[in-house]
């Protein structure tokens, strides 16, 4: 930072980029596409969100947390294969590697609603809160797609292939 200081003191503070000095925020560089969450028929307690997120910055970053409004707990998940299962598991972190795309899809990193309040019907959409680690964060609108693939019901050996 010290450094970068000194050379916009030498340069660039005459080019008069006033905001310059000041570092963007991850929520500011990152780019989050095809956004949708699940739909679920009534009783299901559980969805989950999906969407592909591109740190366009020349800086690793992480999503770190998200929140909804239509569930009570809101969690960043992973699946992983156990014992030839397909098995949902809590991440603290999701990686952003610089200037990478990352995707959230059925069967891998997802952000998972837990407890749902209300039930996701195709067209409804879910307000997602992402906070990033730097403190930053970002508010999406996921619209809700029903998906065909019965990705979360385990046992889909045939998937990551
Ligand atoms: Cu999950």
């Amino acid at each position: 930072m010290k450094m970068q200081s000194i050379v916009l003191a030498c340069g660039l503070a005459l080019a008069g980029l006033g905001g310059a000095a000041v570092a963007a925020d991850v929520a500011g560089q990152v780019m989050i596409k095809d956004l949708y969450a699940r739909a679920v028929p009534p009783g299901q307690p559980n969805s989950a969100s999906f969407m592909m997120i591109k740190n366009t910055s020349d800086r690793d970053a992480a999503l770190v947390s998200a929140r909804s409004n239509v569930s009570q707990v809101t969690e960043l998940h992973t699946h992983i294969m156990e014992d030839g299962m397909m098995k949902m598991r809590q991440v603290p972190r999701i990686e952003l590697p610089a200037g990478q795309m990352v995707m959230l899809k059925p069967g891998g990193l997802h952000v998972m609603l837990i407890g749902l309040q209300q039930q996701l019907r195709p067209g409804d959409t879910v307000d997602l809160t992402l906070t990033f680690d730097d403190g930053s964060s970002t508010e999406v609108s996921a619209p809700v797609r029903k998906l065909q693939m019965k990705m979360m019901q385990g046992g889909m050996k045939h998937m990551q292939h």
